[in-house]
C-alpha cells in the first residue's frame, strides 16, 4: 500500500477539517468544531494507495505542535478561504516563517484556496495565483460544500495530474517544447 502523508495548515475557520473530510468522501457536521492540536483522516483511495491527512488547528495556540508535525512530513498544504482576506496574510507570514526556519527544506508545497463557494474578498483568487506562482508552487481552489475541485487536489496530491517527463532521447539531439 503507498501511503502518502499530506499536512494541511492555515488559519482557524477557512475549513480545513472540513476539506479532509471531504477529500475522503467522508461526512463531516456543518457545525464548526475547532480542531485541537492535530487530527488525523484517512482516506483509501483504491486498493493500493491511501492519503493521510494531518488536519491541524488553525488557532495559534497550538503552533508549536503544528510545527513539529510540519517539521516531519514530505508535503504541506498551505489554506486560506477566499472568503476571508485574514486567512491569506496568515498564509503568507506562515510560509515566510516556516522558510526562514529552515522547516520547508525537501517539502513539497501546494497551496489551496478554500471555501469557494462563498463571497470572496477582493482577488482573492489573483492574489493566491501571484502568491503559488511567484514561489513555485501549485494552487488549487476547492469548496467542501460542493465538492469543486476535490477531485483536482486529490489527482494533484497523488501527482497523477503531473505531465511525465519527456523519455530520455537514446539517439540523436531532441528539444522538448517547454
Ligand atoms: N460554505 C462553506 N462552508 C465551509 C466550507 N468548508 C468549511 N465550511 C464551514 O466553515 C466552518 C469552519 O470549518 P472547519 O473545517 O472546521 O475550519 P478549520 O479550518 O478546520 O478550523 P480550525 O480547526 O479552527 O483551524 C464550519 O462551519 C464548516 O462547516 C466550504 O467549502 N464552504
Ligand atoms: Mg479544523
Amino acid at each position: 500500500m503507498d501511503v502518502h502523508k499530506v499536512c494541511l495548515v492555515g488559519g482557524p475557520y477557512i475549513g480545513k477539517t472540513r476539506l479532509c473530510f471531504a477529500l475522503a468522501n467522508q461526512y463531516h457536521s456543518p457545525i464548526y468544531d475547532p480542531t485541537i492540536g492535530v487530527e488525523i483522516v484517512a482516506h483509501r483511495v483504491d486498493d493500493t494507495t491511501k492519503l493521510l491527512y494531518w488536519d491541524t488547528a488553525g488557532h495559534s495556540d497550538f503552533s508549536p505542535i503544528v510545527d513539529k508535525y510540519v517539521n516531519n512530513i514530505k508535503t504541506v498544504l498551505f489554506c486560506y478561504s477566499m472568503n476571508d482576506k485574514g486567512s491569506f496574510l496568515e498564509m503568507v507570514q506562515r510560509y515566510r516563517r516556516y522558510k526562514e526556519e529552515g522547516m520547508l527544506n525537501d517539502t513539497e508545497v501546494m497551496v489551496c484556496m478554500t471555501q469557494i463557494d462563498k463571497r470572496p474578498f477582493d482577488d482573492a483568487e489573483q492574489k493566491g495565483l501571484h502568491f503559488s506562482s511567484s514561489n513555485h508552487l501549485r494552487f488549487f481552489k476547492t469548496s467542501a460544500v460542493t465538492g469543486a475541485g476535490i477531485d483536482s487536489l486529490v489527482r494533484g496530491l497523488l501527482r497523477r495530474d503531473v505531465v511525465q517527463d519527456p523519455p530520455t532521447p537514446t539517439q540523436g539531439y531532441f528539444c522538448w517544447p517547454f
